[in-house]
């Protein structure tokens, strides 16, 4: 742990605004705000916790200053906040007074870490709060918030809890092993693991929408050049992202942007058009096309019903995209796109001839006829890629740390060694020991058991001043 006997500070607000907050935590901060700032009555140093006072930096600005006192404060330490007027010269001269009193420049996420240390909340917690700052979805903070305020932690609280009792079971068992008595009920014990192997293994699980919900749910448009991909980027987007004309090959490169529909991050990926290319640089856009489809979550594969004959040649168009997809673990929604020009052009066969072939009616592919251009079902694909993700307010608790997603896994791993052990009859003393591993790892979450080096990597992720 850091010595904690450093006063630290930082600027703690965002960039812009015509106020900046200037944090300063620790054991005589106090005194230290009492040499820089004069209060219109009194001193800071007298003045009781969660007091707001008026006061003056001489020569350089007013402030506000809020007061708290330890231990109720976000560190847990004495604090004070200084409210200036956000101007860089003001700002770097009262960040100069503060060391010249004696105090440091915060490293990223100190203020936290001291939190932590404090017993203020546990490590998901304060993990939470880089989350719930970068949280740019209403998904995305609806998890962090679940994780700031400790349902994340109770949820593994409660499987902690099963363990120690599965934990006093065994030990149970071992002092009387001498006497051959097998204590525990077996069979209790069994159901126990079995409960917080399922547990674990489906928070570790609920990683792969927890990690979609926080950085975007990866969504390749795909298609023969000119079907209309990049079209449907800038529609989706409300935006002119993305290069569109009618000359095929027009995307060489992908073009990726992220956007919030129905509350869920989506991130878009635009691709170059596939066919049989001559050109090299076309060819590699081509190659990165296959790459963006094998990696996305759901995948939006486009053909242009103007330049599709037939039911049929829509059939194999429709497998062709289909072959580009793990079906089993991705979503494919085929866009019959353009249907707008079968109202003017005679040519284009009557959309209702579109439908997918029997061969490819599956749960994850879905066949939406669209037209990019003039907005018509693009209100059936918005709702499609909701619900293609899986994700709702009422998923619970998702995992969303790659941290955490690990240390569950490796939780369940060991608690599979406890249940293979107990059935090949292993010495309850080499039980116990696989359970104080599964332990170890659970409580690596929460910070119950926890280096200085894995803190040290957690909170350098952090801004200066959180
Ligand atoms: N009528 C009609 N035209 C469309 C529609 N969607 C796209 N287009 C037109 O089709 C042409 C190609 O559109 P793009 O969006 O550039 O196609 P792309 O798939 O990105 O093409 P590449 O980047 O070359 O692979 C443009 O002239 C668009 O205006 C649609 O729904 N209806
Ligand atoms: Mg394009």
């Amino acid at each position: 742990m850091l010595p904690n006997e450093d006063i630290i500070f930082a600027p703690a607000s965002g960039n812009g605004g015509a106020v900046c907050i200037i944090r300063i935590s620790g054991s005589g901060c106090l005194e230290l705000a009492d040499k820089l700032v004069r209060l219109r009555r009194g001193i800071v140093g007298d003045t009781p916790g969660f007091s707001l006072r008026y006061g003056e930096i001489p020569g350089l600005d007013e402030v506000l200053v809020s007061i708290f006192r330890a231990p109720k404060s976000y560190t847990g330490e004495d604090m004070v906040e200084l409210s200036c007027h956000a101007s860089q010269y003001i700002l770097s001269e009262i960040m100069n007074r503060l060391s010249n009193a004696g105090a440091r420049v915060a490293e990223p996420g100190e203020f936290t870490r001291r939190a932590f240390v404090n017993g203020k909340m546990d490590l998901a917690q304060a993990e939470a709060v880089a989350d719930i700052i970068s949280s740019s979805s209403s998904e995305q903070h609806r998890l962090a918030l679940n994780q700031l305020k400790g349902g994340f932690s109770k949820e593994l609280s409660d499987i902690r809890a099963q363990l120690l009792e599965l934990s006093s079971l065994m030990e149970l068992e071992l002092d009387f092993s001498e006497e051959e008595v097998e204590f525990a009920d077996r069979r209790k014990l069994k159901s126990l693991l079995d409960a917080s192997i399922e547990h674990c293994r489906a928070l570790a699980d609920s990683f792969k929408l927890g990690n979609a919900v926080r950085n975007g749910v990866p969504v390749a448009i795909i298609g023969a050049p000119n079907s209309g991909k990049s079209t449907l980027l800038n529609a989706l987007l409300k935006d002119d992202r993305a290069i569109v004309s009618d000359i095929p090959g027009t995307t060489r490169d992908t073009v990726e942007e992220t956007c919030v529909l129905g509350g869920i991050l989506f991130r878009f990926i635009d691709t170059a058009g596939i066919r049989k290319a001559s050109d090299e640089i076309e060819k590699l856009g081509i190659q990165r096309t296959y790459k963006k489809a094998a990696q996305a979550e759901i995948v939006l594969g486009l053909i242009d019903i103007a330049e599709t004959l037939d039911s049929n040649s829509f059939a194999e168009a429709a497998r062709e995209l289909a072959g580009l997809v793990d079906t089993e673990r991705q979503n494919l929604i085929i866009l019959a796109n353009k249907v707008d020009l079968s109202a003017v052009n005679k040519n284009v066969k009557d959309i209702n001839n579109f439908v997918l072939p029997v061969d490819l009616q599956n749960a994850n592919i879905r066949l939406i006829h669209l037209s990019a251009k003039t907005g018509q079902g693009m209100e059936e694909l918005v709702q499609s890629l909701i619900s293609s993700t899986g994700i709702s307010s009422a998923s619970g608790t998702l995992v969303t740390n790659a941290r955490h997603a690990a240390a569950l896994s490796a939780t369940a791993e060991a608690l599979l060694q406890v249940r293979d052990g107990m059935a090949s009859n292993l010495p309850t003393d080499l039980l116990a020991e696989d359970l104080r591993t599964a332990l170890n790892h659970l409580g690596s979450i929460t910070g119950h058991i926890t280096s200085n080096e894995v803190l040290g990597e957690i909170f350098s992720t952090f801004c200066i001043g959180k």
